[in-house]
């Protein structure tokens, strides 16, 4: 009689990686759970986990290697063996490293968790071009973090114990990176007393389940945070303390900054009333340090949505809230900073190009290099970037960069820009259609990684994500694809994937955690009790003392040890007759000014109104797109449980809207921007802005198999690639558009 068996992984079926236990029977999935020993997840996983099995089982998966037979883009394709598709592809790179011309091979990626492995292919082959989408997704929030922080990219709130959340159009009880760790502390701390105010342009279910919801103007996040600052300063509610002693200005000089962001200018340019606005100010303030403000797409996918960011993350740092319990924390997730690569490990490609160090955006460059991505495509059809040959993986470009289905698709389609791509994909995606190679992948369930992500219970930890059923037909794991590759372009590239196997491979990167690959087989995880990290990372004291005659203090309390070559080096700040950490900034502070080389002198988070928006007409509207807690970008419309549940993506307008435009509910009409058009279903709802229309993402696909196709809409040709000049962000959320006519009336 066969068992049952009980394998832990975790899941990917989004980039939150959530423990999963999967339960196994003669080679078929039975069940996917959630896996209690994750620290961040809890043994919860959301829908889209549970039906990943729908992605496992999809009759559509793409089984061999397949090479194009007709044009490229017409969907002629002939099978071929593994040898034929990666000598093919050997043949074509290996004259690029020996030509020393190693950056015309180019690697796009999305959220693909292979946490390193890409990287060593690309930096063993020499090539500085492993570009992903953080610019589409999270970049002016990221860039922001690490400008005023330091010491990390991303903010892990201490929902579990705060008293009350300041939410800047977070989705986290559906989407947000790491969700199904945040809601259920938030949810507890509410049922602890906790308050959940959320501004967002549409009712979204985390504005639901808010005890408020605000909805605001697009991109007017930023005034709002100024204008609940200007409050705070002006009625004296601030950490003075923490303002002198860990941020780099004076009161005096918050003060005078924040003196012209009255509420009544914010109340202009968002909608939300100056009393309202003064009221939440003094809640905040009154609540910390158990205080917090959450952000994420909706206040930072803008052209201002660094600055937005910024003056929001400000407001932790005026009431002191800023690593503190029940305040806004922060801890670094990546799972090699827990165990690093194993060796050996190539050297980091030195050259820098247009596309991967754009010239128009230096502070990204400084900070956070070769993440802009709404560059890459026009850079590459404009001839700024010589392109042999294109490995795309994990990433759907026609179904969701901007102007994805148009320019994204015709530059693809391009054999003069692009000659040759290859894509390692596991379904016949939008991306796989205009590939000239298909090297067929495994999906999560079906390969190895080690992952983690900043963790809500504040300890590092390390998880496993091994095969729970063998991959089908010939699907291999990418890791033993590009083993296979390295070894067949040269030796040198060999040296680097001594492995013999993804497992080997894994086996030898997990070795350095307790119990090994074998532990974390039979748990799932390993979570490091002894290095949790304290709250106030920025007073852990140094090993460095006063007095020390190789330490010396400049008058600002910045504290510098000389090195052997006789060099001076900041080590930390002296506070309280001690030398502590600081946070990881140039003059260990928190920063409410910054020098970018982009300006002259110091900045502050200051509000720039969005330009387009600035004459707006009667007719004219601004478009949102979303995600829904049943759906990945484009990844899981095939997956026929969650289209059960959202299957369709009608735009959400205002009955106000509607009978203006004699709209009715269900019937179609035509939207327009300066990139595109589209009609759509018409979702009448008051639970939007009157001034924004919102179409979901997910939808619209036109390959991806049966089930995804001829579902709904794709947005994404009606917006323009459009970008943060600072922060390097897609400005998703900015876009205008027109109702263009009322259609006929849909079936
Ligand atoms: N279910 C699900 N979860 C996911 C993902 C997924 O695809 N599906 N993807 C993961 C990834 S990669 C990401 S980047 C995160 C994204 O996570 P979130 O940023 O939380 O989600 P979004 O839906 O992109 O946007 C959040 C909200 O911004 C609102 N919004 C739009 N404009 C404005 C504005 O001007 N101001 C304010 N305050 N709100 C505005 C939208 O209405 C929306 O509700 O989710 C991650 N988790
Ligand atoms: N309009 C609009 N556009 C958006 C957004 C939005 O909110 N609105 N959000 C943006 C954001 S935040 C992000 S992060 C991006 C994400 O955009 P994408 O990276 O395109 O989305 P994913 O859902 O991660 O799916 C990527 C693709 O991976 C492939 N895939 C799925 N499973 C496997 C597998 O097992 N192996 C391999 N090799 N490939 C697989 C499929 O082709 C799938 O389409 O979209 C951005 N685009
Ligand atoms: S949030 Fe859902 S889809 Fe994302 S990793 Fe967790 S269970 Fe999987
Ligand atoms: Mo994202």
């Amino acid at each position: 009689m066969s068992v049952v068996q009980q394998i832990p992984t975790m899941c990917l079926n989004c980039s939150t990686v959530c423990g999963m236990v999967a339960k196994v029977k003669d080679g078929r999935i039975l069940k996917l759970e959630g896996n209690p020993k994750d620290p961040n997840s809890r043994g919860k996983l959301c829908a889209k986990g549970q039906a990943a099995i729908n992605m496992v089982e999809d009759p559509e998966r793409m089984l061999y290697p397949l090479r194009r037979k007709g044009p490229r883009g017409s969907g002629d394709w002939e099978r071929i063996t593994w040898k034929e598709a990666l000598d093919t592809l050997a043949t074509r790179l290996r004259p690029l490293r020996q030509e020393q011309r190693p950056e015309e091979l180019v690697v796009l990626y999305g959220r693909d968790r292979t946490n390193g492995f890409l990287e060593r292919f690309t930096d063993a082959f020499g090539t500085p071009h492993r570009l992903g989408h953080r610019g589409l997704c999270s970049l002016n929030k990221r860039m922001t973090i690490r400008a005023a922080l330091g010491d990390a990219d991303w903010d892990t709130p201490d929902l579990e114990h705060t008293r009350f959340i300041l939410n800047f159009g977070s989705n986290f009880y559906e989407a947000h990176q790491g969700h199904v760790g945040m809601l259920q502390r938030a949810a507890k701390a509410k049922r602890d007393g906790a308050r959940l105010i959320t501004f967002d342009v549409r009712l979204s279910n985390t504005a639901a389940q808010s005890d408020q919801w605000i909805p605001l103007f697009p991109g007017t996040d930023g005034i709002v945070a100024l204008a609940i600052g200007h409050v705070i300063l002006r009625e004296n509610l601030q950490d003075i303390e923490f303002l002198e002693d860990w941020t780099n200005a004076t009161l005096e000089e918050w003060r005078q900054h924040y003196s012209v962001y009255t509420p009544e200018w914010a109340e202009r340019e968002s909608g939300v009333s100056a009393e309202l606005l003064t009221s939440l100010a003094r809640e905040f303030a009154s609540q910390a340090p158990r205080a917090l403000t959450l952000t994420n797409r909706g206040a930072h996918a803008h052209e201002n949505g660094f600055h937005n960011e910024w003056a929001i993350l400000c407001l932790n740092a005026l009431v002191g809230s800023l690593g503190k319990k029940g305040g806004c924390c922060w801890i670094r997730g990546d799972v090699n900073d827990t165990v690093p690569q194993p060796g050996p490990l190539p050297p980091k490609p030195k050259a820098r190009t247009e596309l991967s160090h754009p010239s128009v955006f230096p502070y990204v460059n400084q900070l956070y290099p070769k993440a802009v991505s709404s560059t890459i495509f026009p850079y590459i059809a404009e001839g700024k970037a010589k392109v042999d040959t294109l490995l795309s993986y994990y990433v759907n470009a026609p179904m969701s960069w901007p102007e994805g289905p148009t320019f994204v698709k015709q530059t693809l389609l391009d054999e003069e820009k692009i000659p040759f791509h290859v894509v390692i994909d596991a379904f016949y995606s939008e991306m796989a259609e205009v590939a000239d190679l298909i090297l067929p992948d495994a999906t999560f369930l079906e390969k190895w990684d080690l992952d983690a992500r900043n963790s809500f219970a504040f300890k590092p930890y390390v998880g496993l994500r091994q095969p729970v059923v063998p991959p089908p037909g010939e699907c291999r794991d990418i890791r033993e694809t590009l083993i296979d590759l390295a070894h067949r372009i040269d030796e040198d590239m060999a040296e680097y994937f001594p492995f013999e196997s993804a497992e080997h491979f894994v086996r030898v990167w997990a070795a350095p955690v307790p119990g090994g690959l074998e532990g974390l087989k039979a748990e799932g995880m390993w979570t490091s009790e002894s290095a949790s990290v304290p709250y106030e990372p920025y007073l852990t004291e140094t090993a460095y003392t006063l007095g020390d005659p190789n330490i010396s203090v400049d008058e600002d309390g910045l504290a510098y040890l000389r090195g052997e070559d006789g060099n001076w080096s900041v080590v930390g700040r002296v506070w309280k007759g001690k030398i502590v950490k600081g946070f990881s900034t140039s003059d260990r502070r928190f920063q409410c000014k910054l020098t970018i080389p982009e300006r002259d002198g110091e900045i502050w988070p200051t509000y720039h109104p969005i330009r387009s928006h600035q004459d707006l007409n009667e007719e004219d509207f601004v478009l949102t797109t979303f995600k829904w807690n049943v759906h990945t970008q484009s990844r899981t419309a095939n997956q026929a449980w969650l289209t059960e549940i959202v299957g369709d993506n009608p735009c959400w307008i205002h009955p106000r809207t509607a009978k203006a435009y004699g709209i009715q509910a269900g019937k179609e009409f035509r939207i327009t921007s300066k990139t595109g058009e589209l009609v759509v279903k018409a979702h009448l709802t008051e639970a939007i802005h009157p001034r924004v229309l919102a179409i979901s993402a997910s939808f619209g696909h036109w390959q991806y198999g049966k089930t995804a196709q001829g579902k709904g809409v794709n947005p994404n040709g009606l917006i323009p690639d459009w970008t943060d000049p600072i922060g390097g962000g897609q400005a998703w959320n900015d876009t205008v558009v027109r109702i263009d006519m009322v259609a006929e009336a849909a079936e």
